[in-house]
């Protein structure tokens, strides 16, 4: 039902509470929208931290019950910032509650968790979206508009390569992103899931798919504490029981072929998310590293002036570029977080499907799972496709 205000509920308050926390401060500022977010209350398990996180960022209340913050009727939104292994069971709730899904990805731990996640938020008919974040930098969005034109023909490769080198020193401690019983994976779901997705965006369904997975470093330092990324080491060691790296071979539904490296050990490489689409007519390269730019080469450029041209992503008329600073100014990581809440309370506040939603996240979970298939058979194995 359309409504002129958004209740919001955060659940998580580190790395990814923050993100979120700012994009709901900042959205009304920046966009024009139809309904106004209130952030009504933020949820986490440690009281007195969530109460300061609440103060510091401009939650209206703070509370360690989040079964009693969705159930309220002061709230129609529920925002998940939690590890994925409690994903499921929040949305169940929110679900059952009648609240509208925002989502962290991996959408789940597994697709059996991601399809009932699917079904839930179908069943109660309310809105659903897992934060792809990335989809949302203006140069994916316009790579994706220029690929629904035509601009590169037919796509023939998809080549994805997201590394990372925080957990390269072994001495690194363990956080809750190396166990399985809360990460579900390592980066295969942490890094993959993005690069899945952003694939499936900008080049379509997956068929099917081969690859493997390792764990270089299979102890590390006990837990002390720990916050987003970074943690202090405990007492003694804890076996990591995720993967570092993951490879991927893929088959395209429409008939190219795709790579797909996701490591946390690759020195040097700190947020390096990159994509390389090579059609018939043309290639895109994007990288997060560098943002804004999108590379762009067309075989319809005269021979002699042929050569990848440098698109800066900062123009009024790029996806949500002009609703932020004037012309040549950069965005960053947090402006994509912004504009993924901008899209999803335009959706709720109108009435329209959300997007990336639960579905997108369900059918990322399976080709996941698939590449898992895959490495126990050493064979191909077929992705599941969620209707
Ligand atoms: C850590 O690997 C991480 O923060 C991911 O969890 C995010 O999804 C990614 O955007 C950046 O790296």
């Amino acid at each position: 039902m359309p409504q002129d205000t958004l209740n919001v509920a955060l659940i998580g308050y580190k790395f990814m509470g923050k993100a979120h926390s700012q994009a709901w401060l900042k959205v009304g500022k920046f966009f024009d929208l139809d309904a106004q977010p209130v952030m009504k209350v933020v949820c986490g398990r440690d009281g007195a931290a969530v109460g300061e996180f609440a103060e510091r960022w401009g939650w209206e209340n703070s509370s360690d019950n989040w079964q009693e913050a969705i159930a309220s009727d002061d709230v129609d939104l529920v925002d998940i910032s939690t590890p994925g292994a409690s994903h499921c069971e929040m949305a169940l709730a929110a679900a059952a509650a009648s609240k509208h899904v925002f989502c962290e990805k991996p959408l789940a731990n597994s697709l059996e968790e991601s399809k009932q996640m699917l079904a839930a938020v179908r069943k109660a008919g309310v809105k659903h979206m897992v934060n792809f974040s990335y989809r949302r930098c203006p140069a994916i969005s316009l790579a994706k508009q220029m690929i629904d034109a035509g601009e590169i023909g037919e796509i023939r490769h998809v080549r994805c390569t997201y590394l990372q080198d925080w957990l390269v020193d072994p001495d690194f401690p363990m956080n809750w992103r190396m166990r399985a019983e809360s990460a579900g994976s390592g980066a295969h779901g942490d890094l993959g899931a993005h690069s899945i997705d952003m694939a499936r965006y900008l080049a379509g369904e997956i068929d099917e798919v081969v690859g493997t997975k390792k764990t270089f470093i299979t102890e590390r330092p006990a837990e002390g504490t720990s916050d987003g990324l970074t943690a202090t080491a405990g007492e003694g060691t804890e076996k990591v029981t995720v993967d570092d790296a993951s490879l991927f071979l893929a088959k395209f539904a429409g008939g190219a072929l795709g790579s797909f490296e996701a490591t946390r050990l690759a020195p040097g490489r700190k947020n390096h998310n990159r994509i390389e689409i090579n059609g018939s007519k043309g290639s895109l390269v994007w990288c997060f590293e560098s943002l804004n730019e999108l590379e762009f080469y067309s075989t319809s450029d005269p021979g002699t002036q042929q050569g990848f041209r440098k698109i800066l992503a900062t123009e009024g008329d790029h996806p949500y570029a002009g609703s932020w600073w004037p012309p040549g100014h950069m965005l960053g990581y947090d402006h994509t977080f912004t504009n993924v809440v901008y899209d999803l309370t335009q959706c709720i506040a109108s009435g329209k499907d959300c997007s990336p939603d639960f579905q997108d996240g369900a059918q990322c979970s399976a080709v996941l799972e698939a590449v898992n298939d895959s490495e126990k058979s050493g064979s191909w194995a077929k992705v599941e496709q969620i209707a």
